[in-house]
C-alpha cells in the first residue's frame, strides 16, 4: 500500500471536488478540483525538472494558492518540500541551498544561486512558474511512498547559530493531522480562517492539513490583519493563530461577542498565550481559547481539550499516542507538578536533522526527544510550559536563536562580545534586544551594527534595541548571566 500523503488528502475531498477549498476575502472561490488540477500541473513541471522521490525542492515564495499547489505537487511526486520564510535574506537562503542541495529552487524573485535550476513563483497566475504550470499537461500520477519516507524538511535555527533541517516523514505528518482533525472535532460546516504563513508547521501542517482532511473551505489570507479578520469572522467558524493574533484582535475597540457569533473554536499556539489574554478574550467574547503546544520537530504535542477544561497558562494533555515526561538534569522523572525538561516520544516525532546524525543523537535520550522546553506535568497529565532550557526567543510566533545575531554583531569592528536576549514586548510577546561590549579604546558605530544585521539576517530577527555596554554580568564560571540581563532590561520595550 502506498502512503503518498496527497492520496490521503485526495481521498477525503474526492467526493467534494466541486466544493470551495479556498475563499478569498474578496469573494473569490477556488475549488478542490482546481487545487487537484493545479497541483497535478506543478507535478508535471517538477518531474520535468528532475524532482524524483527524495530530491529536495526548496521554496521561498510569498503565501499564495500557487504555493499550496506546489507543496501538494511535491507530495505527489515524492520530492522533499523545503519551505523558507520569504523574509530571509539572500545570505540566509544561500546557506539553506548549500545545506539541502535542492534539485530545484523556487524563489519569489529571480537570482543566481547554487541550485541547478531556479524558478520564480509570485502570488498570482501571471508569475512565470505558475504560468508554466497552467500551460503544462496535468500529471496525476502519485509516487509510491513508504510511511517513513521524508515528506518535508523544515529548518529551525539552533543554539549553535547554525540552522538544522528537521526531517518530517509522511507518517509524522499523517498521524498528527489525523489526530488533530479528530481531537478538535472538525465538522462538515466548518470554515477556517487561514491567516498564518505557510512555511512553518502551524500554517502549513496544522491548519492546512486539518482543512484538507475535513474537505471544507478555508478563508485564505496572505497575512494577518486584525481589522480584516474581524470583518471576516462572521463568515467563519474557526481561527488558528499565534498569541499576537489574539492580542491584536483584543486591541480593536469594541471587539467582542457580536464579532464571534458564528465562531466555534479559537486555537492558539507557537508561543505562550498569557493567562491574562486568555481571560480577557473569554470575558469579551465568551470563547475560551484552546491553547496547544508543538514544535517543528514534532508537530503538535499537547492540546487543551475540545470538551472539558481549557485552563489558562496550560497547554493541556499529550495527544493520543504521544508519551511525555518531565525530567531533571540527570534524566530522572521529576515529581508531578515540579518543573523539568519536557521529553517526548510518539508517531509525530521527526526522523532527525538533515545530515546531522550526531546532533540528532545528542537530542534524544532513551528514545525520547529532548524539547528544551521546561514544563510541569500534573497528576492528571495536564502540561504547563513554564520556561525554556534552550536559549531561544519567540517573537510573534517566530523563533530566533540569539547566537545567530551575536555572531553577526561579534564580527563587527570595535565589538569585543555581545549578548542577545528576549524581553517582553506588548505586540510580539517577546522581542530582541542586543547588548554589545566594545573593545578597549574602540567605539563601534550604531549604524554599522544595524547595517551588518540588516545585510545578513531577516527583519524579524533584528534587535529592537542595541545598547553598548562596558561589560556583561558573569557568574563564577565566567558564563554570561542572561537572566540578569533579561531582568535589568525587562521594561526597555514596554
Ligand atoms: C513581522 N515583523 C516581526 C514579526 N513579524 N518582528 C518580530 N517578530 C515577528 N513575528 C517585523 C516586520 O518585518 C516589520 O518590520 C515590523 O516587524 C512590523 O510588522 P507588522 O506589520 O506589525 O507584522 P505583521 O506582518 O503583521 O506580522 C506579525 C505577525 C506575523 C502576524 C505576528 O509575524 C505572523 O504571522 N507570525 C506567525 C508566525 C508563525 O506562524 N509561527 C508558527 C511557527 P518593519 O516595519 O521594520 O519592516 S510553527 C511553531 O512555532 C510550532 C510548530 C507551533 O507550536 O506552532
Ligand atoms: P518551533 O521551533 O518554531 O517549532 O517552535 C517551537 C517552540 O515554540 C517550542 O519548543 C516552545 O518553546 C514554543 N511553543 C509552541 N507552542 C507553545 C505554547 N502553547 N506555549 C509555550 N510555548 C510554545
Amino acid at each position: 500500500m502506498s502512503h503518498n500523503l496527497y492520496a490521503l488528502f485526495r481521498a477525503r475531498f474526492a467526493a467534494r471536488l466541486q466544493a470551495p477549498c479556498f475563499l478569498g476575502a474578496d469573494g473569490a472561490v477556488f475549488s478542490f478540483a482546481a487545487l487537484d488540477d493545479l497541483s497535478a500541473r506543478f507535478a508535471a513541471l517538477l518531474r520535468a525538472r528532475g524532482a524524483r522521490p527524495g530530491e529536495r525542492v526548496l521554496v521561498q515564495a510569498e503565501k499564495s494558492i500557487g504555493a499550496v499547489a506546489l507543496y501538494l505537487a511535491c507530495l505527489r511526486v515524492g520530492a522533499v518540500y523545503t519551505p523558507l520564510n520569504p523574509a530571509y535574506t539572500d545570505a540566509e537562503v544561500d546557506y539553506f541551498i548549500s545545506d539541502c542541495e535542492p534539485v530545484l529552487a523556487v524563489l519569489a524573485r529571480p537570482r543566481e544561486t547554487k541550485a541547478p535550476a531556479v524558478e520564480c513563483l509570485g502570488t498570482d497566475e501571471a508569475s512565470p512558474f505558475w504560468r508554466a504550470a497552467l500551460a503544462a499537461d496535468p500529471d496525476h500520477a502519485l509516487a509510491d511512498r513508504a510511511s517513513d519516507d521524508i515528506a518535508a524538511i523544515l529548518y529551525t535555527s539552533g543554539t549553535t547559530g547554525r540552522s538544522k533541517g528537521a526531517m518530517l516523514s509522511i507518517g509524522n505528518l499523517a498521524s498528527n493531522a489525523l489526530t488533530l482533525h479528530e481531537l478538535w472535532g472538525f465538522r462538515p460546516d466548518d470554515i477556517l480562517i487561514h491567516a498564518l504563513p505557510i512555511f512553518h508547521v502551524h500554517g502549513l501542517f496544522v491548519a492546512l492539513h486539518c482543512q484538507l482532511l475535513n474537505a471544507t473551505p478555508a478563508i485564505f489570507l496572505a497575512k494577518f490583519d486584525a481589522a480584516e479578520i474581524r470583518a471576516l469572522l462572521p463568515r467563519a467558524t474557526m481561527l488558528m493563530g499565534v498569541p499576537t493574533f489574539y492580542t491584536r484582535l483584543l486591541s480593536l475597540p469594541g471587539f467582542g461577542r457580536a464579532d464571534c457569533a458564528s465562531m466555534r473554536l479559537f486555537i492558539s499556539g507557537s508561543a505562550p498565550l498569557l493567562a491574562e489574554t486568555h481571560r480577557e478574550f473569554e470575558a469579551r467574547t465568551g470563547h475560551r481559547i484552546l491553547e496547544r503546544y508543538g514544535m517543528t520537530e514534532a508537530g503538535m504535542i499537547t492540546s487543551n481539550p475540545l470538551d472539558g477544561e481549557r485552563i489558562p497558562g496550560t497547554v493541556g494533555y499529550p495527544l493520543p499516542g504521544v508519551s511525555i515526561r518531565s525530567v531533571d538534569e540527570a534524566g530522572r522523572t521529576v515529581p508531578a507538578g515540579e518543573p523539568g525538561v519536557i521529553e517526548i516520544a510518539g508517531p509525530n516525532v521527526f526522523q532527525g536533522y538533515w545530515r546531522m546524525p550526531e546532533k540528532t543523537a545528542s537530542e534524544f535520550r532513551d528514545g525520547f526527544f529532548v524539547t528544551g522546553d521546561v514544563g510541569t506535568i500534573a497528576e492528571d497529565g495536564r502540561v504547563a510550559i513554564v520556561g525554556r532550557a534552550k536559549d531561544l526567543i519567540i517573537s510573534g510566533g517566530f523563533n530566533i536563536y540569539p547566537k545567530e545575531i551575536e555572531d553577526v554583531l561579534d564580527a563587527c569592528d570595535g565589538v569585543s562580545e555581545s549578548a542577545v536576549i528576549g524581553v517582553p514586548h506588548p505586540d510580539f510577546g517577546e522581542a530582541v534586544v542586543a547588548l554589545v561590549v566594545k573593545r578597549p579604546n574602540a567605539s563601534p558605530r550604531m549604524q554599522s551594527l544595524e547595517s551588518a544585521v540588516a545585510e545578513k539576517l531577516a527583519r524579524f530577527k533584528h534587535p529592537r534595541a542595541i545598547l553598548i555596554l562596558e561589560d556583561l554580568p558573569r557568574n563564577a564560571m565566567g558564563k554570561v548571566q542572561k537572566n540578569v540581563l533579561r531582568e535589568t532590561y525587562r521594561d526597555i520595550l514596554k
